[in-house]
């Protein structure tokens, strides 16, 4: 709490016109106002970005859609706010956003610092570079990137990550930073940068829109982990069980095979975990005791389907993006996604 209050004092400066206290039960003020108010960014396609129609997309977007769903019963009843790496806490402390959905790291100091707690990870990423090889013949490793000037934004992970490795590697570099992602982006494709840096997911979506995508490699390494997740403020423990709950309600649709196409059909199903998951045992508390209904996990997947559903077409084979499952994947086929159990 005491934090909350420093940090308010501190983004002040930042937030005096816009800030509204932050409610003390968000599940009930949501519930009042029937809508959520999520934070995404401004705009990076396959995790949140507006399409061609101005409707809000992407992996970050349909996890806003299933906590709406799960609360409100309906999955439409989100209003974004966009909102840049440095300007993002402030938001979510302030009371200006419910969730923030927008590929923010879980790091310690997130947490024990800013008063914010994480409630799961969308996406298990890792910082990497990316270089114009027209710009910087011959470079296959970051370890070659001596003197180069690398773009980043302000107020990431990524900017603290890249001093850490240039500074533990013995290697000189220059950081020109912007608070922008657009502005990042125009600056490295005009070649004001050698190098960009971001969440390794970023920079295949940054790539594509360069304008020479092809003259692009994007390197070997992986300098960090970047576990990325939506994040509540801390306090409010009710809303983040329901924020925590409704992404393993996700991961565990996928393991037994529910899909937004057969969860009717799975309300009948014989197996009892199955049944429970979906609200359909008799007496059933679960859903109610989270202060939701208590098939809320049929209006997730109805919405939005699974959690391997909702990656394939937003970032996965469906999408532009390609991106591999990899340790997105279920634990059961290798990977680190692992809801816990609904008994
Ligand atoms: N995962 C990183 C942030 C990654 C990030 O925000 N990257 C920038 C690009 S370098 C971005 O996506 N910006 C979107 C925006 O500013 O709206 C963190 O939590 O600090």
């Amino acid at each position: 709490m005491k934090s909350r209050f420093l940090l308010a004092l501190l983004g002040g400066a930042v937030c005096a016109a816009t800030a509204a206290a932050a409610p003390v039960d968000t599940l009930q003020s949501i519930k009042a106002k029937g809508s959520l108010a999520c934070g995404v960014s401004t705009g990076n396609p396959g995790f949140s970005a507006t399409d061609d129609k101005g409707e809000w997309k992407g992996l970050d977007v349909d996890f806003c859609h299933a906590v709406s769903a799960a609360v409100l019963g309906d999955p439409s009843k989100v209003k974004y706010n966009p909102l840049s790496s440095k300007v993002r806490f402030t938001a979510l402390q302030s009371g200006e956003i419910d969730i923030l959905s927008r590929q923010t790291t879980w790091t310690a100091s997130r947490e024990a610092g800013l008063g914010l707690m994480f409630a799961g990870v969308m996406y298990y990423d890792g910082q990497g570079f990316m270089v114009n090889s027209k710009k910087v013949s011959g470079v296959t490793s970051a370890k070659q990137l001596s003197g180069a000037t690398v773009c980043v934004l302000t107020g990431t992970t990524g900017e603290l990550n890249m001093a850490d490795y240039f500074k533990a590697n013995k290697i000189e570099f220059s950081p020109v930073v912007f608070e922008k992602i657009e502005e990042a982006k125009a600056a490295y494709d005009a070649g004001r940068c050698d190098v960009y840096t971001d969440d390794q997911s970023n920079l295949y979506s940054a790539r594509l829109s360069l304008a020479a995508p092809a003259d692009h490699v994007v390197l070997p390494e992986i300098i960090s982990k970047e576990p990325v997740g939506p994040v509540v403020r801390q306090g409010d423990d009710r809303w983040l069980n329901v924020v925590k709950w409704t992404y393993f309600a996700l991961v565990q649709a996928e393991e037994f095979g529910i899909t937004q196409a057969n969860v009717e059909e799975m309300k009948n199903s014989s197996n009892p975990e199955i049944k429970r998951l979906l609200g359909q045992e008799a007496g059933a508390t679960i859903g109610t005791d989270f202060g939701l209904s208590s098939d809320f996990v049929v209006n997730v997947i109805k919405a939005v389907g699974n959690y391997g559903e909702i990656f394939e077409r937003n970032i996965g084979q469906q999408s532009p993006l390609k991106i591999e499952r990899g340790k997105n994947a279920l634990w059961t086929q290798g990977g680190l996604q692992y809801a816990m159990p609904f008994r």
